[in-house]
C-alpha cells in the first residue's frame, strides 16, 4: 500500500523514532515509491520542524562519501543532511546514550565556512577557498532503521542518520594543510578500528564540499558562512556502547575522544 504515505506522514513516522528513542522498518519497505526527491523534500520537512520548535542549522553533513562506507552500508550515492544546535556534544562529556537508539561514532574532517558557497558548477577549489577553518570531528550516527538497514530514499528521508557531533578544539588554516593527506587513526575500546586519509572522502573532503554546494543548489539551497561541513565518515562507523571509549588520533588536527 502506497496510497496512505506522503511527506508529512513520514516526517511524523522517523521524528517520532527520534523522541521515542525506537527504531523502526524503512520506509519504502511500506511506500515503494518513495525517490529521491521525495526523500528529500521529507527531511526539508522534518527540518523545518526541528527549526519549528527552536533548533537552529549550524551546518551539514556529507554521508557515504568513502568506499569503506558506502561498502559498509550498501549504498554507493553520498547524500546530504543537516546538522542543528540540539546535535551538538560537550567535548569531553560521555556520550547522553539514553538519547539514542543504536549509536555509532565515525572521525571526519570538519570543514568550517568563510564564506557563502552556491552552486551549480563549484569545483573543489573553489570550494576550499571559501573555507575559514578547517578541524577534526567525530559524528555520531543513529539511523532511526532497524540495524542501520535502508535504501539510499529511506537514509536521506532519515536525515542523513544524523544525531551527534564534536568538534575537535585544534584550528587549522586550509592554507596551511593538505586535507587530502591529513591522516586519522581510529581506535576503539583500546584497540585498532582503522586508518585512513582525507582522500578516503572522494579524494578529498574539498571535493565533498563542492559536492554538498552543487546538490544543495538543485534543492535551491546554499552553504552560509560560519556553518560547519562534516565531510563524511573517512572510515566505517563503531558501536557506542555503555563502556565505549572512541578515540580519533589526527597527524595535524589532534585527537578527540568520546566514551560512553
Ligand atoms: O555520516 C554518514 O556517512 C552516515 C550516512 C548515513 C548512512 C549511515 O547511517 O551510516
Ligand atoms: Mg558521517
Amino acid at each position: 500500500m502506497t496510497g496512505d504515505w506522503n511527506v508529512d506522514r513520514a516526517a511524523t513516522a522517523l521524528l517520532d523514532c527520534e523522541h521515542e528513542v525506537r527504531d523502526r522498518g524503512p520506509l519504502t519497505e511500506q511506500w515503494p515509491g518513495l525517490d529521491v526527491p521525495t526523500a528529500y523534500a521529507v527531511q526539508t520537512e522534518t527540518l523545518r520542524r526541528r527549526l519549528s520548535g527552536g533548533q537552529r542549522i549550524t551546518g551539514i553533513k556529507l554521508g557515504l562519501t568513502s568506499r569503506a562506507k558506502q561498502r559498509a552500508m550498501g549504498v554507493d550515492t553520498p547524500l546530504t543532511g543537516w546538522l542543528t544546535d540540539a546535535m551538538a556534544l560537550a567535548a569531553g562529556e560521555p556520550v547522553p546514550l539514553p538519547r539514542f537508539i543504536h549509536p555509532r561514532a565515525e572521525p571526519e574532517i570538519v570543514l568550517v565556512m568563510g564564506e557563502r558557497l552556491a552552486g551549480p558548477g563549484v569545483t573543489p577549489e573553489d570550494a576550499l577557498a571559501a573555507v575559514a577553518e578547517v578541524r577534526a570531528g567525530l559524528e555520531v550516527i543513529d539511523s532511526r532503521f532497524r540495524r542501520f538497514r535502508f535504501t539510499l530514499p529511506d537514509v536521506i528521508a532519515d536525515n542523513a542518520s544524523s544525531a551527534g557531533y564534536v568538534l575537535g578544539s585544534v584550528v587549522r588554516d586550509p592554507g596551511d594543510l593538505d586535507v587530502s593527506a591529513e591522516t586519522c587513526v581510529l581506535e576503539a575500546d583500546g584497540g585498532p578500528a582503522g586508518s585512513a586519509t582525507g582522500a578516503a572522502v572522494l579524494g578529498s573532503p574539498a571535493a565533498a564540499l563542492a559536492l554538498a554546494a552543487n546538490d544543495l543548489c538543485t534543492r535551491g539551497q546554499a552553504i552560509e558562512p560560519g556553518w560547519l561541513v562534516f565531510t563524511g565518515g573517512l572510515l566505517d562507523a563503531v558501536p557506542l556502547a555503555p563502556g565505549s571509549r572512541v578515540r580519533a588520533r589526527f597527524g595535524s588536527l589532534g585527537e578527540l575522544t568520546l566514551t560512553a
